[in-house]
């Protein structure tokens, strides 16, 4: 049984690929929920749907986020009132927040919410939120951006969407996350998985998120054997969103090299792409091993040929 620790696009595009060269009954995606949002009085949790909507072949392949051959009649409609557009809510994907947003009153748990929109899709992997309990990534602006101060914390969706991540940053926090509760069956999905893949998500605000629910690191850290990190870094860049910037405003290296110094607690393996071949040492150095091959998903084919790298890289 495959875990993958999932966050945004990165993370859907290589569990579309896991679940073609491995039986999809036999994953189980822990996904972050710290970019999770109320809006229009709406639970919105989009690392979730990502997931969801990729794993239902119905993802929008230019954004990443949201569904295929959307419509925006409502948003049109909003607009015209003067109401709050800067955060895209298409006519379907509203119906999957107006739908999680009913049952969340209703008093269900946002994992069983989670699982009953993965039935509904047909979807055999499962789906499990990293937490059930509220945790919000915040980041604190290290620059003036618009009436904004230096110092000024924002929430992720402000800063992602908002300011769309173009504003540096000083310091992240994952509110909420000390109090947190691992979500029901994300402990013992990673204590009993054959491979553990972390996916090329954003280290810091996508993967950081999952790390500080209490327990996780910890078990992760047990397992490192099992545990595959996939490079989100190439050539010390990131393929999409702010992950290099965000690294190197933090601190870190913005290199396959950086990503493992960060992970080697919890990752034994960290694949990196063939562009990045020189840094294996530097990786080795790190204490985490360096598997080289092409980590750039740039269409299906090279997507699942990394999956088989990870399967194989854990064994
Ligand atoms: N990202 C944007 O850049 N602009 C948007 O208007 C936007 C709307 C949106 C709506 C639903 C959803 O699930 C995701 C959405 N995203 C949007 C992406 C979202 O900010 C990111 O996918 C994650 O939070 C970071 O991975």
């Amino acid at each position: 049984m495959l875990v993958a620790l999932a966050g945004g696009v990165g993370a859907a595009r290589l569990l579309a690929g896991m679940v073609r060269v491995t039986d999809p009954a036999r994953v189980t995606a822990v996904v972050n929920t710290g970019d999770d949002m109320a809006l229009h009085g709406l639970h919105i949790s989009p690392d979730i749907d990502t997931v969801l909507y990729t794993l239902a072949g119905r993802s929008n392949p230019e954004t990443g986020w949201g569904v295929t051959g959307e419509s925006w009649t409502v948003m049109a409609a909003l607009e015209e009132l003067g109401g709050e557009t800067w955060f895209r809510l298409g006519d379907r994907d509203l119906a999957t927040h107006l739908y999680r947003t009913q049952r969340l009153a209703d008093g269900a748990p946002l994992s069983q919410v989670t699982g009953e929109l993965a039935r509904r899709r047909g979807i055999a992997v499962r789906v499990l939120p990293m937490t059930d309990d509220p945790v919000r990534t915040r980041l604190t602006l290290a620059e003036s951006a618009g009436d904004l101060d230096a110092g000024v914390e924002v929430a992720f969706q402000h800063y992602f969407v908002g300011l769309r991540h173009g504003v540096a940053v000083q310091a992240v926090r994952f509110d909420g996350a000390a109090e947190s509760r691992p979500g029901p069956g994300v402990l013992e999905a990673i204590a009993s998985a054959e491979v553990i893949v972390a996916c090329p998500s954003n280290p810091v605000v996508s993967l950081g998120p999952i790390l500080a629910v209490p327990g996780v690191r910890e078990l992760l850290a047990e397992r490192r054997d099992r545990v595959v990190a996939v490079s989100p870094i190439v050539a010390g860049a990131a393929l999409k969103g702010p992950a290099d910037r965000l690294l190197t405003e933090l601190g870190h290296e913005s290199s396959a090299a950086g990503v493992a110094r960060m992970h080697a607690e919890w990752a034994g393996t960290l694949v990196i792409d063939t562009r990045d071949e020189e840094l294996a040492p530097a990786v080795a150095a790190a204490g985490v091993r360096p598997v080289v091959a092409p980590a750039v998903m740039s269409s299906p084919g090279v997507t699942e040929a990394l999956c088989r790298v990870v399967l194989d890289a854990a064994r």
